[in-house]
């Protein structure tokens, strides 16, 4: 499979650093200048721009964490006019309030730029057709595939998530060649295929582009083996972009981070010291062309580790291993990001429940399911079902309205959740992933 930019996918190290030096360094002048929480921060650190000359710089630098964004919520982060952002994205928060993001025009550039350079991992050209199931909407995921499809001139299928029988007939009707969806979704469909009697050889899919959630060898092998595609990890995070930090190419040996965009690093989150290549730690990234909200030291709470050798597929980019899991307790259920925390706040606008709470993730027929147990007042107890079902069905609206996610919720007995000594263990995960 080619390239998308041959000249920064496959450029020497020296060549890269050079290009990653000085994008710092303009970088870090524009926030200083436009950003007041990053010049708050230099002053702190007594640094100023002329400090960060290159690379080895960048521990000089400090932090940023998803605190700060909603601390300055919505815009507050943003580096350049209200006039020149043209698109807003955003993910859910602890709290309801949202992690907002801004781009420019020419970070929409950017964005098809790395998400052409994915799609093309994925065998990807003027010939595809590529069917996008990630969700249309503040997610990052249906119009950050979508503008990278159209970059390359593929033929874009921009179906967004649901109606999984739609999307099949489509699939076959149209000839999607290239699916885009969470590795879940794409698990689910083609269960629901085998149930609707679409073979795999009615369809004409090749590829599969996905990722917004962990997913494991064994269910990309089952992905391929079900679809007779090549199923690819692809890495993102709204705050740095959205889908296309990082991909796989055909190699599956990690995924190629567009390092001349973000630059990567490893830390220790303890000790916050960078870690020699090769360490497991929490993945910190800066994004030197981002121009609407460039972030320094962005703490992205994933577990990973960072591969500088040269992959066999000849690009040369930093590749970091598949995320192996979270330094804090977001959980991802059907795509969307969740923090126990969420679910607290809602429980706690409840007068008829206590704060004793535990919510179990299964996946069934490849679906995530949420059931949330929460304990009910001793008075509501001796009370009639009626009034205890009229409850459950409030909190379950209320989790759809903050979080967009249809659970199952139990009013159960008072004190019938178990108590732990240490921190309260809030999530029973049993999803096998
Ligand atoms: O999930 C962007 C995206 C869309 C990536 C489509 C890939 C495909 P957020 O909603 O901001 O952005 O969630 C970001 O999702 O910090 C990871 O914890 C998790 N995540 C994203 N991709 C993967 C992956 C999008 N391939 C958060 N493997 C990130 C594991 C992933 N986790």
């Amino acid at each position: 499979m080619g390239y998308w930019n041959r000249e920064f996918e496959c450029m020497t190290e020296e060549n890269l650093i050079k290009v990653q030096e000085e994008k710092l360094r303009d970088m870090v002048k524009r926030v200083y200048f436009a950003v007041p929480f990053y010049n708050n921060k230099m002053k702190e650190l007594g640094i100023v721009p002329e400090d960060i000359t290159g690379i080895d710089d960048l521990s000089k630098l400090p932090f940023t964490y998803k605190q700060d964004l909603r601390d300055n919520y919505p815009f507050g982060m943003f580096a350049v006019p209200m006039t020149d952002i043209v698109r807003i994205h955003a993910t859910s928060g602890t709290t309801g309030k949202q992690t907002v993001v801004g781009y420019t025009k020419k970070d929409l550039d950017t964005w098809a730029e790395v998400m052409a350079r994915t799609l093309t991992c994925a065998g990807a050209d003027k010939n595809s057709f590529i069917h996008i199931a990630y969700g249309y909407g503040l997610f990052t995921g249906g119009l950050g595939v979508h503008y990278g499809a159209e970059k390359i001139g593929a033929t874009v299928i921009p179906v967004s998530g649901g109606n999984t029988s739609r999307q099949l007939q489509i699939m076959r009707d149209f000839g999607s060649t290239i699916l885009a969806c969470t590795p879940s979704y794409a698990m689910y469909l083609s269960e629901e295929m085998e149930n609707s009697g679409i073979k795999k050889s009615d369809l004409k899919l090749k590829a599969g582009v996905f990722g917004a959630e962990p997913w494991s060898e064994s269910m990309r092998s089952e992905i391929e083996e079900r679809l007779g595609i090549i199923a690819l990890d692809i890495y993102g995070l709204s705050e740095i972009i959205g889908p296309g930090v990082a991909s796989e190419c055909e190699c599956k040996c990690g995924l190629h981070i567009a390092s001349d965009h973000f630059i990567p690093e490893i830390i220790d989150p303890d000790t916050q010291k960078a870690l020699p290549p090769g360490s497991i730690g929490e993945l910190v990234f800066t994004t030197v062309s981002k121009e609407g909200l460039p972030l320094l030291r962005y703490r992205t709470r994933d577990i990973s580790s960072l591969d500088y050798r040269r992959c066999d597929c000849g690009r040369t980019s930093v590749r970091m291993s598949k995320v192996l899991g979270r330094t804090d307790d977001m959980i991802i259920i059907r795509g969307v990001n969740v923090f126990p925390s969420q679910i607290e706040s809602v429980l706690l606008g409840f007068g008829d429940t206590t704060p004793n709470y535990i919510m179990i993730i299964e996946r069934k027929d490849n679906l995530d399911i949420l059931e949330v147990d929460v304990e009910m007042t001793q008075e509501l107890f001796s009370d009639q079902v009626r009034e205890i079902e009229d409850i459950e069905n409030r909190i379950r609206r209320e989790i759809m309205n903050v979080l967009g996610i249809n659970a199952t919720v139990k009013l159960v007995e008072p004190r019938s959740i178990a108590r732990s000594e240490g921190k309260a263990k809030r999530v029973i995960d049993k999803r096998n992933i």
